[in-house]
């Protein structure tokens, strides 16, 4: 393929690939009543958290190494998390704050104070709004709901459009990527009208590999509903987004339901096949009742952000460069069990096929290999001892750009 017909990143997914990990929060009127979803019906009178502290939930998210939050505004029950002009159905009818808060308000706020990015996620399908029926109506009113959250915020760094319930439905996505490229037009799109990020295609958490970035391999998952419809053959750049909820199952709070929690491991293995397959990782974590991540999963979040620092802050030896053979000579000999490979993708998803060798006194031997590399490949393999490592690109759509290949001891 030319160079130049290499599809590639806009600056915002530029910086969007780079912060590789998104907090997901599910919290809205489904935690006070044991549900994953509301049918709609449930009294705004019953949104009630004793204790809500959204600055918690962004220092958990630090702590565990996320870059930004997407929250949701508004869920399928089609309750509003902001005091909405829209509709009565929202927290202003709450006896939360004597109906004075705003969720989304002070989780932009604490997101700014630690200087993580704040997205949202307002559900396309609403199960309460009467006009629901009525695209035209509801097209309007959606938008209108858009428009709140597109404008009152800040910064978003991403919005997120859920496919459930619209199967078959059709919305006015000219008119909400207007709005978006108006008011917003650095945030990411998920999923849907005019996606900059995909959705995987599971709820595990799990890209499968080789996950490539461009919309050939983008193709079958987005471009299948009738939303999307309006953008097909249109090859570009659209990186994947896992996310998954971090107790099993459940994206809202559940009371007595901890034995769901996922083990370090599990979030681990997660970690390898989302971030560690080139995409990006969006973690749920369900504030309970009180407002609050219960303490077992702010416990797990520390966790894991510990364990990857453990793992990738330091590297044993790391370099960068262009060309078909990257040499890593190392100062002295050492062990190492993992890589880290990212291309430059900035120039485009180049390499089609690479191994990775280490030097054992004259020979070389075959330590990993594989296809797409793209934002990030992590590559576990059996310890080794050397002081001489080379990256071989086999295959390549135009001369690679290695913009870090790093040298790891996991296991010590
Ligand atoms: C799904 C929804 O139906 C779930 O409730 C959750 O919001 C998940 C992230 O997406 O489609």
């Amino acid at each position: 393929m030319k160079e130049e017909c290499l599809p590639k990143p806009n600056r915002g997914q530029l910086a969007w690939q780079d912060m590789e990990m998104g907090m997901f929060l599910h919290f809205g009127i489904n935690t006070f009543h044991d549900q994953e979803w509301g049918e709609g019906t449930d009294s705004p009178s019953t949104f009630d958290p004793t204790d809500l502290d959204a600055r918690q939930w962004v220092h958990m998210a630090k702590a565990g190494g996320f870059k930004y939050v997407v929250l949701t505004a508004k869920h399928h029950d089609g309750f509003c998390l902001w005091p909405t002009k829209t509709t009565d159905y929202s927290v202003k009818y709450s006896p939360w704050k004597d109906g004075k808060g705003d969720v989304v308000r002070e989780c932009a706020d604490a997101c700014r104070e630690e200087g993580i990015g704040f997205g949202i996620y307002l559900s396309p399908w609403d199960r309460h709004e009467p006009c629901y029926d009525n695209k035209d109506l509801y097209d309007d009113f959606y938008c209108d709901q858009l428009t709140e959250l597109l404008t009152g915020y800040g910064p978003l760094v991403e919005i997120w459009f859920d496919g459930a319930g619209s199967e078959g439905r059709e919305y006015d996505w000219a008119r909400i990527m207007n709005l978006i490229n108006k008011y917003q037009p650095n945030a990411m799109i998920f999923n849907m009208g005019a996606p900059t990020i995909r959705w995987v295609g599971n709820e595990d958490g799990l890209a499968p590999y080789p996950c490539w970035n461009t919309a050939q391999a983008a193709r079958q998952s987005i471009f299948t509903d009738e939303n999307t419809k309006w953008l097909q053959n249109t090859p570009r750049w659209v990186p994947a987004e896992c996310d998954v909820p971090i107790r099993r199952g459940q994206w809202f709070w559940h009371p007595n339901a901890e034995h769901n929690l996922r083990s370090l491991d599990e979030l681990m293995d997660i970690y390898y096949r989302s971030v560690g397959h080139g995409a990006g990782l969006l973690l749920n974590v369900s504030p309970d009742a009180r407002g609050l991540i219960p303490d077992a999963d702010a416990k797990r979040l520390i966790e894991f952000g510990i364990e990857i620092r453990r793992r990738f802050n330091d590297p044993i030896a790391s370099t960068a460069g262009c060309g078909y053979k990257i040499d890593l000579h190392l100062k002295s000999s050492a062990y190492m069990d993992h890589a880290i490979i990212m291309e430059d993708i900035a120039y485009g998803e180049r390499i089609l096929k690479y191994k990775l060798e280490a030097k054992q006194g004259d020979d070389w031997i075959l330590i990993s290999e594989g296809s797409a590399i793209g934002h990030k490949k992590i590559d576990k393999f059996k310890k080794v001892e050397t002081d001489h490592i080379r990256l071989i690109i086999l295959e390549a759509d135009a001369d690679p750009i290695i913009r870090e290949l790093s040298l790891y001891l996991v296991d010590k």
